[in-house]
């Protein structure tokens, strides 16, 4: 399989601050919405919070180590908003301390840093003077990126503005399964615009400093009508696509809303958040694309039997739509097979979502698959070993998916597997395991499993067949 990556091929693990680090309140850290969010009743899985996690932030120079043993390009990481300007506004240069270490010791190494500013760590006092539906938290948003690029702007290359702005607006402020749990719809279209503009703002003065790749990622889906002969359901179709993939690629690459995303979400009056100029601000040019891909989505215009089961919602909180203006819609099995996590399993949506991006969009920038991963109920053996039978198909088919759209004209540069360790999976705790790496969650020991070793493997078979050193070069050289 590796033979069938371009030389230059980026390879990489992901993880985020909130979902690995611990150490919630240490060095003067702030709360975050998820913090917050893990006090409310039945809000996550089991009553798990993220205050401990994997405690990464005390474990760093291992888990570094750890990256560099799987023979990592590159580690796609984020930074903890609330951990480095507590209150949302006075920065605390302990906290940017740890993101600086963090850095020296991945370019020791040679590991290429990957850095996101924002995966919904939002500081809580920010949610207390109105969250992302107050325009001004993109300003707050602006001010942060700055105080970030003051510390890492000379040894980080890559910047992230947001991590699936989807989920931190549409699902945190409409569905309500994410901090900050809220059920409002118009604030959640609130959120949708503000984070966008929060993106611009940044790119535009990341950019003016001179950083040269600069991107967003995006959780995207091919919305698949659940019966392509019924107008119902291609007209739900559409509508998903509209607000799930249209809402967030056509604002950023051509500057506008999808028609179809406008005329839905009316009611709820969005087009009063969009002020003059912001459009063209949010379209500033970008540097790469990030895609996340997990599962596809079959969707349906039709009420599900009244026997299907109340959907896979993980906590007894939430009852809020994240679909606004589209809260019709339903996901009707199709008999696929699935994950833990509920999610279908079906690799060739990974490989026709990457080709047909560039072919819809022209001005599309390079791709990177910055996560890609399934859940499983990892069983640990006598001998301490994790076999992953399920990972490792499922990180090879989707990996065969990815050389398939390159060779099919995709210009994908990376791949970046969810997750580097299992970790704290939002809504579902500690419950749902990612990692390609094990993690005790008693004794905090790292075990790598055998997707881990497969993954290993790969990027080392792709190391030796390629005529010129992987990804930056710089791993391939130690
Ligand atoms: C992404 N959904 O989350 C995130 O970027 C990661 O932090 C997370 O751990 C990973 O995928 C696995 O869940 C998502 O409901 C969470 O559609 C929920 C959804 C999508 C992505």
């Amino acid at each position: 399989m590796a033979h069938r990556f371009p030389p230059a091929f980026l390879w990489g693990a992901a993880t985020a601050a909130a979902q690995i680090e611990g150490a919630a309140h240490e060095d003067g850290k702030g709360d975050s919405i998820w913090d917050a969010f893990a006090r409310v009743p039945g809000a996550i899985a089991g009553g798990d919070t993220p205050e401990r996690a994997v405690d990464h932030y005390h474990r760093m120079p291992e888990d570094v180590a750890l990256m560099r043993r799987l023979g990592l390009d590159s580690y796609r990481f984020s930074v903890s908003w609330a951990r480095v300007q507590p209150d949302g506004v006075r920065t605390n240069a302990a906290g940017l301390d740890f993101y600086s270490r963090l850095v020296d010791e991945l370019l020791t190494v040679g590991i290429l840093p990957w850095l996101t500013l924002y995966h919904w760590d939002l500081p809580q006092t920010l949610e207390e003077a109105g969250g992302w539906p107050n325009r001004d938290t993109a300003h707050r948003f602006l001010d942060y990126a700055h105080a970030v690029h003051d510390v890492l702007g000379d040894r980080v290359d890559h910047w992230t503005t947001f991590n699936e702005p989807l989920c931190s607006s549409l699902i945190g402020y409409g569905g309500g399964e994410h901090a900050p749990g809220r059920m409002e719809p118009r604030a959640a279209l609130g959120a949708l615009h503000h984070q966008h503009l929060a993106h611009g703002l940044a790119t535009r003065a990341l950019r003016g400093r001179g950083a040269e790749n600069i991107g967003i990622t995006l959780n995207l889906t091919n919305a698949v009508p659940n019966d392509p002969s019924d107008p119902v359901d291609l007209d739900a179709a559409a509508r998903l696509d509209a607000i799930w993939n249209g809402a967030f690629l056509e604002p950023l690459l051509l500057g506008r809303y999808p028609q179809l995303f406008l005329d839905s979400v009316a009611d709820h009056r969005f087009a009063e958040f969009i002020h003059d100029g912001d459009l063209a601000t949010i379209a500033a040019p970008l540097d790469f694309l990030g895609v996340n891909h997990y599962h596809d989505d079959n969707v349906s215009g039709h009420p599900l039997p009244p026997e299907t089961p109340p959907g896979l919602r993980p906590t007894t909180y939430a009852r809020g739509s994240m679909f606004v203006g589209s809260e019709d819609l339903t996901f009707p099995s199709r008999g696929l097979p699935r994950t833990a996590m509920g999610w279908e399993i079906n690799s060739d949506g990974l490989r026709s979502l990457l080709v047909r991006l560039g072919q819809q969009y022209p001005q599309l920038p390079p791709l990177y698959v910055t996560e890609n991963g399934s859940a499983w109920e990892d069983v640990v053996g006598e001998d301490g070993s994790v076999e992953d039978p399920d990972r490792v198909a499922y990180l090879e088919d989707h990996l065969d998916a990815v050389a398939s759209a390159i060779e099919e004209g995709a210009d994908v540069r990376g791949y970046f597997v969810w997750s580097l360790l299992d970790n704290f999976e939002w809504a579902w705790g500690y419950d749902k395991r990612f990692g390609i790496v094990h993690v005790d969650y008693d004794s905090q020991l790292r075990t790598v499993k055998r997707s881990g070793h497969v993954y290993a493997e790969i990027i080392r078979a792709h190391r030796d067949a390629a005529p010129t050193p992987a990804g930056q070069g710089i791993a391939a050289a130690i």
